[in-house]
Parts: structure tokens; sequence; C-alpha cells
């Protein structure tokens, strides 16, 4: 008879579990915001800037780099990563589908550009770039009934900046 759960294949228990808190204090965060579609980028720098100071992360400590369009966001944080200026990037912007036909094409170079930059420096860089259909769609995750996009990327950032303290 097969026994179901042998010495052999049972769970083990993991030896250690870690992850990130969301600690503020002390930590140096830079936000990289596209002033393309202001109306709305303001709102999720708001939000992220909240979230980051209500965790304890101190004014003096955040960086705001305003560039032209999302499609320049990579451009500006590689740039902070690789001169170790922060300990977390958030990149904030916000592409709408009906405003553009290159759509697509801003919203796949940016999330690509984003992710290599975290990838290649090790500086956790969050994607906090609103991708929506409509200008309505934007506003609801900007600070209305979805919530503020820009203030979860202030979380993950501490999440994962913490994160990597541990590792
Ligand atoms: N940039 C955005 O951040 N959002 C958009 O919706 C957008 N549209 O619609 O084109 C946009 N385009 C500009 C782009 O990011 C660059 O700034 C521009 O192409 C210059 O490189």
């Amino acid at each position: 008879m097969t026994r179901l759960h042998s010495q052999k294949s049972a769970p083990r228990r993991a030896r250690r579990v870690v992850e990130g808190h969301f600690v503020g204090t002390g930590r140096r965060v830079a936000i990289v915001v596209a002033r393309f579609n202001e109306i709305i980028t303001r709102h999720l720098l708001e939000g992220c800037q909240g979230m980051l100071l209500r965790h304890g992360v101190s004014p003096e400590q955040i960086d705001v780099v305003w560039v032209p369009g999302s499609l320049e966001i990579p451009t500006a944080a590689r740039e902070i990563a690789r001169r170790k200026r922060a300990d977390a990037i958030v990149c904030l912007g916000c592409v709408i589908r009906g405003e553009t036909a290159h759509y697509d094409h801003v919203c796949r170079e940016t999330a690509r550009g984003v992710a290599e930059v975290g990838r290649r420096t090790g500086v956790p860089t969050i994607f906090g770039v609103l991708t929506v259909d409509t200008l309505e769609q934007a506003i609801e995750r900007a600070g209305s009934k979805m919530g503020n996009k820009g203030a979860e990327a202030a979380l993950a950032a501490l999440e994962m900046a913490d994160l990597l303290k541990r590792l």
C-alpha cells in the first residue's frame, strides 16, 4: 500500500523565511515622475509622498525627479541607481490608450526599462505607471475609487528596500 505522506515526500519546513517590512526610517527614496498627463501624475506623486512620510521616511530623504514622459523614466531611474542615490526608486507615470497611437510601444518600453533598471542595478525600482484606456480609469486609480497607485508603489518600494537589507 502506498503511504500518502511518507517521510520522504512530507513537506519540509523552511529553514528561514524572509520578508520585507514597511520601514521608512532612515530610507532614501527617489521618485521619478512623468510630466505627461500631469493632471494625473501629480496625484500619484502626492499619494506616493504621503505614504512614504506616514511610514517614517524623512522629507529630506525623498528626491522628486520630473521627466517629460513615461518613456524617459528608465533613463533617469538608471542614473539615480547607478549613482547610489536611493535605497529604492518609485517610477510614476500615466499612459492613456485613447490619446496615442503608440500606446503599446510606450507601455512596453517603459515597463521593460523600469524592470531592467531594478534587475541590472540591484536597486528596487517600482513600476507605478498607470496604463489605462481612458482618463476616467486614470482618475479612479489616482486617488479615487480604485485607490492610489502612487501610494501602492511607495509601499512596494519600502518593502523591497527592507527585504534587500535582510537577504
Ligand atoms: N507619455 C506618457 O507618459 N503618457 C502618455 O500617454 C504618452 N502618450 O500618450 O504618448 C506619452 N508619450 C510621451 C513619451 O513618453 C515620451 O515622452 C516622448 O515620446 C518623447 O520621448
